[in-house]
């Protein structure tokens, strides 16, 4: 198979230095050299992870309470040209993040990508302790790693080109085509928008009931066979135990093989056409930095086809 690599070292969607380090951390892993050698794949890669210094503004104030507004906005928008181009000529496309914003970006370039190149929508599969559907007026942080889906699937809108007004409808997400795994720390503004829209979403209630199986087996069916999927994975979805290098860790997460039968069920639907990786801190926990890169090459060769047997 054909991947496209996208590094987004963007930490400016939370407060927290370091997660603008994992791209690198994840590839002096081994994460590029696995790909090709032992899953085969045909990897493009510039070799840069990007900082999109370049597009720093020289001023930044909070708007509607956004924090970084016009930054985030900035680089989500190359990183979705960037994505796009990758989608648009048939690649998968891995993006290893940086913090969640940068989903604004991944997703709104597969999405305008698939529209024309197959005429369909696609699914998302947004694996996650956080439902990261904060609008601006409902989020108590200001960050904007809690509001990429808000913006994805127009439920938060806003006219000015440098403050996400560069999205379009051919960018946008269906709420009907979303899908959540791992929920356990949501605000109340976004159980509103949640129960609203009737958007589908399994916590870790719903995974301890039913287990991770039942869970890959609804979650597929609600998507429908055949429907090209974005799985998009913060590492925090995992239990701390496993991945505590990460901004926002929250206790009584998935193990580490949830995870990764997470993404090898939807490795086998054969119609992945990205992943994101993101949230890995290895600047925070440093005796648990080893382990939380080590979750993430697991989680990515995993969605990537990797199989046990
Ligand atoms: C919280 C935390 N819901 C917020 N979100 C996080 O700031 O909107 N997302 N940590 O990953
Ligand atoms: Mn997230
Ligand atoms: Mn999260
Ligand atoms: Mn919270």
């Amino acid at each position: 198979h054909d991947l496209g690599v996208v590094a987004v070292g963007f930490s400016g969607g939370q407060p927290k230095p370091g997660v603008d380090a994992a791209p690198m951390a994840l590839i002096e892993a081994g994460l590029i050299q696995q790909l090709e050698e032992d899953l085969e794949m045909k990897v493009s890669y510039d070799g840069t992870v990007h900082n999109y210094s370049e597009l720093l503004p020289s001023d930044d104030p909070d708007y509607r309470g956004m924090k970084r507004p016009k930054f985030a906005s900035a680089v989500t928008k190359e990183v979705s040209e960037q994505v796009y181009n990758h989608a648009k000529s048939g690649k998968l496309v891995l993006t290893l993040g940086g913090d969640h914003s940068i989903a604004i970006g991944t997703v709104s370039g597969t999405a305008k990508a698939i529209r024309e190149r197959l005429g369909r929508e696609i699914a998302v599969i947004w694996v996650d302790a956080h439902a990261d559907i904060n609008t601006p007026e409902t989020s108590d942080s200001g960050n904007i790693h809690g509001m990429p889906v808000a913006f994805l699937a127009g439920l938060a809108k806003e006219d000015r080109e440098d403050v996400f007004g560069w999205l379009k409808d051919e960018h946008r997400l269906s709420t009907k085509k979303l899908v959540y795994i791992g929920l356990r720390d949501i605000d109340r503004g976004e159980k509103t928008i949640l129960r609203e829209h009737g958007i589908k979403a399994f916590s870790m209630h719903d995974v301890d009931r039913h287990g991770i199986g039942k869970i890959m087996d609804m979650a597929l069916g609600w998507i429908g066979s055949d429907t090209p999927i974005h799985l998009s994975f913060d590492i925090d979805a995992l239990d701390p135990m496993y991945a505590p290098s990460t901004g926002t860790a929250v206790r009584g997460g998935l193990t580490l093989r949830e995870g990764d039968f997470i993404c090898e069920c939807v490795a086998e639907t054969g119609s992945l056409i990205a992943l994101d990786l993101v949230e890995v801190n290895p600047s925070l926990d440093e005796q648990g930095a080893s382990d939380t890169v080590r979750a993430g090459l697991s989680i990515v060769r995993c969605a990537l086809g990797d199989t046990l047997l």
